[in-house]
């Protein structure tokens, strides 16, 4: 068994947890790894369903091209969602909340797990699984574990859609501009499980960078990101996460 020491987490950093008022994070599928949500890059085969790449599968093409093979890929992940529970690193992030003046989370995640951990007001830039949204009406319908989504818009009747931003697809409006306020603001920003590859969303830890905040990466591995911040954390998120608090 391969004795992975634990990262040593600077005095700098503890300092800086201790004293900061306004803090940051974004996470991606990594803080979701630990539940058994495969991430899509890193640590293994990138997620490929039916011989698809997933960033075909959610794509602003495929949704034009076959919609029912989108709700396929997206009931599946659903299905497989639906049995996970939160872990360690979802629970700390959920505690966070409650240590600073200012805490904004920001997932790129859109399985629903912080919010099940009890974090709240989280801005989800890539939208939600766990909704579906209207074509024309836009209008929105939460889809529970147990029962079978709507199979069209219960206000005009027109085809839904996973309430999800798909790769070619503007983010929300809204939920980018306040986190990118938000990080031009914070002292303090973490970068939990992200490969740092995809935009805007990887954008806002150089944000945080550029106004002066300390950036710390928390991942078992290195990112386009991981030069620009001020402290690299190698590790498991539900592992290291819960270090850095203490
Ligand atoms: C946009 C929802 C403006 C769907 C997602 C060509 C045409 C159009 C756009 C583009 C283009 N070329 C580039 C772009 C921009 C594109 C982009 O950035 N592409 C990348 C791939 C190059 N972005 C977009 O399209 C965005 N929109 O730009 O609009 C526009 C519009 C039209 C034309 C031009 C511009 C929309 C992006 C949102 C896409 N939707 N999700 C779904 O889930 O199916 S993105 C999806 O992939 C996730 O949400 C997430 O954001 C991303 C995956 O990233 P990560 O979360 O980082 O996950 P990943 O698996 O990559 O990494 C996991 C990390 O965790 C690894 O580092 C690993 O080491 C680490 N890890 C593993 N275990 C652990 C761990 N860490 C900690 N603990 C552990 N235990």
């Amino acid at each position: 068994m391969q004795n992975i020491a634990e990262p040593i987490v600077s005095a700098e950093l503890r300092r800086r947890f201790v004293s900061s008022t306004r803090v940051f994070v974004l996470t991606g599928a990594g803080v979701s790894a630990e539940s058994g949500v495969p991430t899509f890059r890193g640590g293994g085969d990138s997620e490929v369903w039916k011989g698809l790449p997933f960033e075909v599968l959610s794509s602003t093409e495929m949704l034009q091209l076959d919609l029912a093979a989108v709700w396929e890929w997206f009931d599946y992940r659903r299905n497989l969602l639906g049995i996970l529970e939160p872990n360690p690193a979802h629970q700390e992030l959920a505690r966070w909340q409650h240590l600073f003046p200012e805490f904004t989370l920001v997932t790129q995640n859109i399985d629903g797990l912080h919010q099940k951990a009890g974090s709240q007001r989280v801005i989800e830039l890539h939208g939600n699984i766990w909704r579906a949204r209207c074509i024309s009406c836009h209008w929105c319908h939460e889809i529970s574990v147990d029962a079978d989504r709507p199979e069209a818009c219960l206000q005009c009747g027109d085809r839904l859609r996973p309430d999800v931003v798909l790769f070619g697809e503007l983010l929300p409006r809204g939920g980018l501009e306040r986190a990118a306020e938000k990080a031009a603001q914070c002292q303090l920003c973490f970068v939990v499980g992200t490969s740092a590859l995809v935009y805007p969303a990887a954008g806002l830890p150089e944000i945080a960078k550029a106004a002066g905040a300390f950036v710390c990466e928390v991942n078992p591995e290195r990112t386009p990101l991981s030069a620009l911040c001020d402290e690299v954390l190698t590790g498991k998120a539900g592992e290291v996460l819960p270090l850095i608090g203490i």
